[in-house]
């Protein structure tokens, strides 16, 4: 957004104007702690307060020159995580400790080893000089007024023999994190950035501070759990290590190695940092989910394709859009309705004109088997009249401003004031207001959307909220800005449970984010722009965000600023198909984008990737389950599944979705190849379409047309797919099965499907659910149950089986029913293509459910 906009009217199709942003050298705790020397510290640790407990380290530091005595405290956390607090012994004012982002108070252990740390600094730099913004820092015309003074905190971490890096997001960079020695550092500042620039470390809409280190070895992780305005500088280098040798002492040899430096700042708070010591990846994405939660189970209808604009004008509009997909055969799940469905911008009312029967059209919508999302942003008008401010006035609900009135800004309904969610009481306020006796014209059907939670502010200073605005509990808004969003969708997440009894999974999309958000919902990469540079970006930007836990993301299909030309749609088309949330959307100036509005071929070619979506549903969906249940990271970089094959750790123009699909969407303009790195040298690779082997792993050319999606199904997994789409999800419940089974080197597999009822939380309280394991061992493919603590009933089939990669035509092939002992073995009808080595099973129509076994001889 632009500082000087108010009005939609004003809005400009161009991407960003950085100088509205900072720089690092705009800020001031920056360029003091640029003051220290790495390497250099203050400080002294006073080794006569060392005290040793059962679980942890705590000593004393003190700043020489200041004389500022320092707590240090380190534990030993179960899991192998350690964890270093630092705070002052005897503050003047306490800082600011993060709340309600860790789980739970993480259970120590008895102390094994004591981490290395580098160096540190905190505290408040006592340096008097003008220039380094200790009471008032300037920003343009804007002052930010430091009533406490200065502080900022800083720790330096060395990774040895690590020269990967991922992670922090969210900036619009590359996977692997740059060494920023001739650049700014890593901002970590949530900031609505319309038409963010691409390869920027500036801060955007949301913030993880927390970064992964991989070689081949290990992986380690570093959350840094702070909610102010946070920078990372990464400095990686070459250093000589001396290499312990048995033979004669006095040989010494040496070895050139690999270094990190990772230099964290924050602007205010404590040091409070976990280090997450793997070893393997997915024990880093357990381990930070052991403190920062996993990803919420989505409702499957919110993994369907969604169609946003701003904005669908009217419920006449709704209708002929919604009525569009079913003229052209393309299914989807959500239609989405913008900031000018509400009265004026007044969250939570409807348009009298524009939408007058709300009901009547999310009626239409449910017999369509259809769901609306709407946009409420925490923005408030300022209008006595409006019962949601007037009542959250009168309860001081508000942030206020320095002086103690409530903070008035500008955004989208002209002034408004802004909810102070940081506030618990006004959380449960705030998730009564879905209540559907409240939240008038609104059905079971609806969800919500939340957006401008950076908090975005027009015409302030990086047209976010001033950081001397003050919060709950006095705290100042500069310690809590990147949590502000989580805070806004934790309670709408709340609210829409609430609202349902306690029975219903929430669909909340956010903006804004931080560590964590992922207990809450879904996020998207804001407002990015329809061009090339942008779908390839946001490769890497989902990955970075899937990797610090949240799962449930995707990016605008199309691109939101601007007009995507077909060809763009098409590919952006094919690549949200095989991305985590998959919705259209585009800007109020932008052209009409439905999908149907490109020609008879660019419809079809879209309709079959929207149609493979589905298809690829039950697969999609379990792999939520694991995201929610065990960590795993829907969309991964291929490192995490190839750990040790150093040609995968840089890769971003193709990832893997689970860990049997490598997709490699199109990203180049009128690309009649690509270039896929199949990796593993002991792995097989089938071509997912065409079912053909791919024999030898390494870089492959692959042509392509426009309605090539090259998907890869890693052999030795299983995949399961629906046989058929319907008009929705929910329209598919019945719909058949087809397990893709693909062999590897050694003639096994092995797969998984979970199901449950696809909405409610009866899947954790009444363990309503079926979890499935699919094996193929020494010629026999067998279903048997995952999880015999889940019971759940479904007509639902198998009904085809493809098995890829069978080296020879069976002469025959039987199933048998586990506990029909008196019943025969059947016959089942199979054809077998020799050139593609495919065998398939047809009209099997075993239960989902049931034990069996297929016999191949
Ligand atoms: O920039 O609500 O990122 O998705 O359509 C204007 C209007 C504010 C920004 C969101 C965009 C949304 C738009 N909003």
């Amino acid at each position: 957004m632009e500082p000087a906009k108010e009005e939609e009217s004003s809005v400009q199709d161009e991407a960003v104007d950085k100088s509205n942003f900072k720089n690092c050298n705009h800020i001031a705790f920056y360029r003091r702690q640029k003051l220290l020397h790495p390497g250099k510290s203050l400080y002294q640790a006073l080794l006569n307060s060392v005290t040793l407990c059962n679980d942890s380290v705590k000593l004393q530091i003190i700043n020489e020159k200041n004389k500022v005595p320092l707590l240090v405290e380190i534990y030993a956390i179960e899991g192998n995580i350690f964890r270093l607090k630092i705070n002052e012994v005897s503050p003047l004012k306490s800082r600011y400790e993060v709340p309600d982002v860790l789980i739970k108070e993480p259970t120590t252990q008895s102390k094994t080893t004591a981490q290395k740390k580098e160096d540190t600094s905190i505290g408040s730099s006592q340096e008097n000089q003008e220039d380094l913004g200790l009471w008032q820092e300037e920003f343009g015309s804007f002052l930010d007024i430091k009533a406490n003074g200065p502080s900022s905190i800083g720790l330096d971490f060395s990774l040895h023999g690590c020269e990967h890096v991922y992670g922090i997001p969210e900036h619009a960079e590359t996977l692997l994190l740059k060494n920023t020695s001739d650049d700014d550092a890593y901002r970590l500042f949530n900031l609505d950035v319309y038409g963010h620039k691409i390869h920027d470390k500036m801060g955007i809409y949301g913030s993880v501070p927390f970064l992964l280190a991989h070689k081949p070895n290990r992986t380690s992780g570093i959350f840094w759990l702070n909610s102010s305005e946070t920078l990372v500088e990464i400095n990686t280098k070459a250093v000589m290590e001396h290499v312990p040798s048995r033979s004669p002492p006095d040989i010494t040899k040496q070895r050139v190695v690999p270094q990190t430096d990772v230099h964290w700042m924050s602007e205010s708070g404590i040091i409070d940092v976990f280090l997450l010591m793997g070893p393997n990846p997915f024990d880093i994405f357990k381990q930070y989910a052991q403190l920062t939660g996993t990803q919420a189970l989505p409702p499957l209808f919110s993994l369907g394709y969604h169609q946003c604009r701003w904005n669908y004008e009217d419920e006449q509009d709704v209708k002929t859009v919604d009525a569009g997909f079913d003229e052209h055969d393309i299914p989807y799940d959500v239609i989405w309705l913008d900031i000018e469905h509400t009265e004026g911008k007044r969250y939570f009312t409807w348009d009298k004109k524009k939408f007058q029967h709300p009901r009547r059209m999310q009626e239409l919508l449910m017999r369509k088997k259809r769901k609306l999302v709407v946009i409420i942003d925490p923005h408030i008008k300022v209008d006595p009249m409006y019962t949601l401010y007037s009542q959250a006035k009168k309860k001081g609900y508000f942030v206020k401003n320095r002086t103690g009135q409530d903070f008035e800004g500008i955004c989208w309904p002209g002034s408004s004031s802004y909810l102070d969610f940081t506030n618990p009481e006004v959380r449960e306020w705030y998730a009564d207001q879905f209540a559907f006796k409240s939240y008038k014209g609104s059905t079971d059907i609806l969800f919500v959307w939340n957006d401008m939670n950076e908090p975005s502010v027009f015409k302030a200073a990086e047209l976010t909220m001033q950081r001397d605005a003050v919060h709950h509990g006095n705290w100042e808004h500069r310690e809590v800005h990147n949590l502000y969003g989580f805070y806004q969708q934790m309670a709408t997440a709340e609210g829409l449970i609430k609202r349902s009894g306690g029975q219903k999974r929430p669909f909340v999309l956010t903006r804004s984010f931080f560590a964590g958000s992922q207990k809450y919902g879904a996020v998207w990469t804001g407002d990015n722009v329809a061009e090339w540079s942008y779908l390839k970006i946001s490769i890497p930007m989902l990955l970075t965000i899937s990797i610090a836990g949240i799962s449930f993301c995707g990016a605008d299909v199309g691109g939101f600023i601007g007009d995507p030309e077909p060809e763009l749609l098409v590919r952006w088309y094919q690549a949200g198909a095989y991305q985590p949330f998959f919705r259209g959307h585009a800007n109020i100036e932008s052209k009409r984008c439905e999908p149907w509005l490109f020609g008879d071929d660019n419809t079809r070619i879209i309709r079959e990737a929207i149609r493979e979506r589905y298809t690829l549903l039950p697969y999609l969906y379990s792999l939520f389950y694991r995201a929610h249940t065990t960590a795993e990271p829907v969309m991964r970089p291929l490192w995490v599944e190839f750990p040790k094959e150093q040609e995968t750790f840089g890769v971003e123009d193709e990832y893997m979705l689970g860990n049997a699909l490598l997709v490699h969407p199109v990203i180049e303009q009128e690309a009649t190849t690509v270039n896929v790195l199949l990796p593993g040298s002991d792995e097989v690779w089938y071509d997912f379409r065409r079912f053909r082997r791919l024999d030898y792993p390494g870089t492959l050319k692959i042509p392509v047309t426009l309605e090539s999606i090259p998907v890869f199904q890693r052999g030795g997994c299983v995949v399961p797919l629906k046989t058929t789409v319907g008009r929705s999800t929910e329209w598919m419940t019945d719909i058949s099965y087809e397990l893709r089974v693909a062999l590897d080197s050694k003639d096994f597999a092995v797969g998984e499907l979970y199901l449950d009822d696809g909405h409610s939380f009866q899947y954790l309280h009444k363990k309503q659910f079926l979890h499935r394991k699919f094996t193929f061992h020494k010629n026999v493919f067998s279903s048997s149950c995952a999880d015999e603590i889940g019971q759940y009933h479904t007509k639902c089939v198998v009904e085809r089986v493809l098995i890829l990669g069978v080296q020879k035509q069976p002469t025959s092939v039987t199933v048998s029913l586990h506990g029909k002992r008196d019943g025969k073995d059947k016959e089942v009808v199979f054809t077998y293509d020799a050139k593609s080595s495919m065998l398939t099973l047809e009209k099997l129509l075993l239960n989902v459910g049931a034990d069996w076994e297929i016999h191949i001889k």
